[in-house]
């Protein structure tokens, strides 16, 4: 197998806004709903916020010249919703924009492709009063917001984002309740599910009207790998009744029209899916330019047996509630082998099955790896150099699996790490790192690790080292 990728590959990093910027009520931003969660007492480790985070907002011009001393071709960040349009509606707020507009200015300086998410979780805190995603009218007013972004940065930004994992916002938001807005109701998760997915379509076809025609449109969806525990078809039931909630119930109505065979049956002691108009589907089936694939670790189900004692919470943070409606007969089990901090499992080859899964679904879609990382117990040395083999390791081996997934057939057109430096991990607080790039959340000093350094020289030959 070559071990080289093509020219054009984009070696690229990712970041969201309520993870990095801080600066939370500058400019005229008001609160989302991750303020309102991580300023309630209990929502997260240590009582963390994102007010500070890693105070990206002013020392943008500082990062960006990091990213091109790591040798970055494109970065992936989000926009905060609350920062352009602070109440969710009306006019854009200018501030706001402008910041958005001086951080493209400045990696379009330096050669780098900005890759622009609309929504990275962080809905206006009054949109979430007036009924969050469970609500209807958030789809449209999504859309909105979309078109303005759209028209005041479309002539600037080739790559767009709608949703980043909307499996998290519906389900983690409204069903387990350990990110925000911190419900739990199966029911209402299952309609901001049905709502993110027509709040894609609908300002996909906002974008389209907005930007030049040249711009590419993506979601990135959270991919769950669910592998069943055996062959048994009580465990492969289990299996494919997770994987309908998990990716189904996103791509089944984004890429293909119709929500998946069971999902209705399997969620019927849920809610009747009343809340699906005739026309939405259509709304929702939008042609897409590329699709975004988030990929950390793979899951492993059974049917319940309540006999097994190797069943264990389902690896999204500790709540008495599911994330998995209608779900109860299923049973997660933690795959073996070698974990992260996050205590996920690492397993490259999941990430390759991805590819090649979506490959045979959505021919001719070209997709993206739009995140992928690991969490590592990163400290820094005597020296002051922080070396994380771990996270080296991560990446070697899910790059090898991008690369021999691309020799299976995979059109893969880049690759992006999460994250470009540590930060707010939600619900973990700063507790977890994810970065390349160590940031001392003293002094908030950013330190390159040994992993940064080693995907700059990845980025500059574009082959994988031996070792
Ligand atoms: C993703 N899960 O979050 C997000 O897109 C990032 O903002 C985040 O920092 C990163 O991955 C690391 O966690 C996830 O419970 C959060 O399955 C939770 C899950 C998956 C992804």
């Amino acid at each position: 197998m070559s071990n080289r990728f093509p020219p054009d590959f984009l070696w690229g990093a990712a970041t969201s806004a309520y993870q990095i910027e801080g600066a939370v009520s500058e400019g005229g931003r008001t609160p989302s709903i991750w303020d309102t969660f991580s300023h309630t007492p209990g929502r997260t480790a240590d009582g963390d916020t994102g007010d500070v985070a890693v105070d990206h907002y002013h020392r943008m011009r500082e990062d960006v010249a990091l990213m091109a001393e790591l040798g970055l071709t494109s970065y992936r960040f989000s926009v905060s919703w609350s920062r352009v349009q602070p109440t969710g509606r009306g006019p854009a707020v200018q501030l706001g924009l402008d910041f958005y507009r001086r951080l493209v200015d400045e990696l379009l300086d330096r050669g780098i492709a900005p890759a622009l998410t609309l929504y990275h979780w962080d809905l206006p805190q009054e949109l979430e009063d007036a009924g969050g995603w469970p609500a209807r009218d958030t789809a449209y007013r999504f859309a909105e917001y979309a078109a303005l972004v759209g028209s005041a940065l479309g002539d600037r930004v080739e790559r767009w984002i709608t949703l980043n994992e909307p499996w998290c916002s519906a389900f983690l938001g409204y069903a387990s309740g350990v990110h925000a807005p911190g419900r739990t109701d199966p029911a209402a998760s299952l309609r901001a599910a049905h709502h993110l997915n027509l709040a894609h379509g609908e300002a996909t076809s906002a974008l389209r009207a907005a930007m030049p025609a040249r711009n590419q449109i993506a979601v990135s969806l959270n991919s769950a790998v669910v592998r069943p525990c055996s062959q048994d078809p009580a465990d492969l039931e289990a299996a494919r009744r997770i994987d309908d909630l998990a990716n189904g119930v996103f791509h089944g109505p984004m890429l293909h029209g119709a929500y998946p065979e069971h999902l209705f049956a399997d969620t019927a002691s849920v809610t009747d899916w009343a809340f699906v108009h005739d026309s939405d589907l259509r709304a929702i089936h939008q042609p897409l330019d590329a699709l975004g694939l988030n990929y950390y670790t793979t899951s492993l189900v059974s049917a319940a047996d309540p006999d097994r004692a190797d069943t264990r919470a389902d690896g999204h943070g500790a709540s008495a509630h599911s994330p998995w409606p209608g779900a109860a007969s299923v049973a997660f089990h933690q795959p073996p082998g070698e974990r992260t901090a996050m205590g996920w499992t690492v397993d490259p080859s999941g990430l390759y099955d991805l590819l090649l899964r979506y490959t045979k679904e959505t021919p001719g879609l070209p997709l993206l790896v739009t995140e992928n990382g690991a969490a590592c117990d990163d400290r820094p040395g005597p020296d002051g150099a922080v070396h994380d083999p771990d996270r080296i390791r991560y990446l070697r081996g899910h790059l090898a699996a991008v690369r021999r997934a691309m020799e299976a057939g995979a059109d893969v057109r880049g690759y992006y790490l999460w994250s470009l430096m540590d930060n707010f991990e939600w619900s973990y607080g700063y507790g977890k790192r994810f970065g390349a790039v160590y940031v001392d959340y003293e002094t908030l000093a950013r330190t390159p690790k040994s992993s940064a350094h080693w995907y700059a020289e990845l980025a500059r030959t574009g082959a994988l080292p031996e070792v």
